[in-house]
């Protein structure tokens, strides 16, 4: 599924240091693959868990995983094709109502997502959407905060994986529903900012239907020899372009039958 490694155990180190101080700088970078270009999509994973190694020992806790690039909509916006996946940690998890400081970013970007939380162990590969319905505990809306440390946002594979997908932050709110009640393709969503209409979506925006996210998560991470253990919090991607976000935003994301999440960001 993923390509095979080309850089060193040095450089894998080198580049996840060089993503890490720049997120923790707030300071944008040039593209990985400008110094690198036949950096592989196995480089960048390996990047990428060269940097949650990082995180994690300096305490920060993995909450959870995350895909991304799994709708029309975020294909479009970035000019990529191809679903990816990273992790999400709790240093910057919000709960309903957070005031978040846009200081925190570089140039911060919103999405709203549907979540699961698994019951059971998923292990692909050969993972099915029914195999994905049949280990969801319950599903929450969640938005997700993305940032780039890639200089205008704009990246490649490789990079935008190295980078951890852009994961920045995450607010969870609305509602919990058991994963029988609800059918997450037809699951509508609103995202407001100030007041006005910003996106609107369903959940067949993503891959047709969220459960497909949670099995491509389960197979890529199985070509990673990972698996996803039970209990874990999946940000199945954004079902709407993402939304620039400044300080002063007021946020409100409604869903169908998942209630709501606000946002205000300072
Ligand atoms: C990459 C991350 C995309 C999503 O939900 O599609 C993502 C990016 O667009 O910066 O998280
Ligand atoms: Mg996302």
């Amino acid at each position: 599924m993923f390509n095979a490694r080309t850089l060193n155990d040095a450089t894998v180190a080198a580049l996840a240091e060089r993503v890490d101080n720049a997120a923790r700088d707030r300071h944008t970078i040039p593209v990985l693959t400008a110094e690198y270009p036949a950096m592989t999509d196995g480089d960048a994973y390996a990047v990428q868990a060269a940097l949650r190694g990082r995180m994690e020992a300096r305490g920060t806790r993995v909450t959870g995983l995350k895909m991304g690039l799994t709708s029309k909509a975020k294909m479009l916006q970035m000019g990529l094709t191809a679903s990816l996946h990273g992790f999400i940690t709790d240093d910057a998890a919000y709960g309903d109502g957070a005031e978040v400081p846009v200081a925190r970013f570089i140039h911060p970007r919103i999405e709203a997502e549907i979540a699961v939380v698994t019951k059971h162990a998923l292990r692909g590969p050969h993972c099915t959407a029914a195999d994905a319905a049949a280990a969801i505990d319950f599903v929450l809306p969640a938005v997700e905060i993305i940032d780039s440390r890639f200089e205008a946002f704009k990246f490649d594979l490789p990079s935008v994986v190295a980078d951890n997908t852009s994961a920045a932050g995450y607010v969870l709110g609305g509602r919990l529903r058991a994963a029988g009640d609800i059918d997450l393709v037809t699951e509508g969503v609103v995202l407001n900012r100030n007041g006005q209409v910003a996106e609107t979506g369903a959940g067949a925006a993503v891959l047709g239907d969220p459960l497909e996210s949670i099995a491509m998560l389960a197979n890529q991470r199985a070509a990673l020899g990972a698996d996803i253990p039970a209990g874990t919090l999946i940000l199945t991607g954004g079902i709407t372009a993402a939304v620039h976000v400044a300080a002063g935003d007021s946020i409100v994301v409604q869903y169908q039958s998942l209630g709501s999440i606000r946002i205000k960001f300072i």
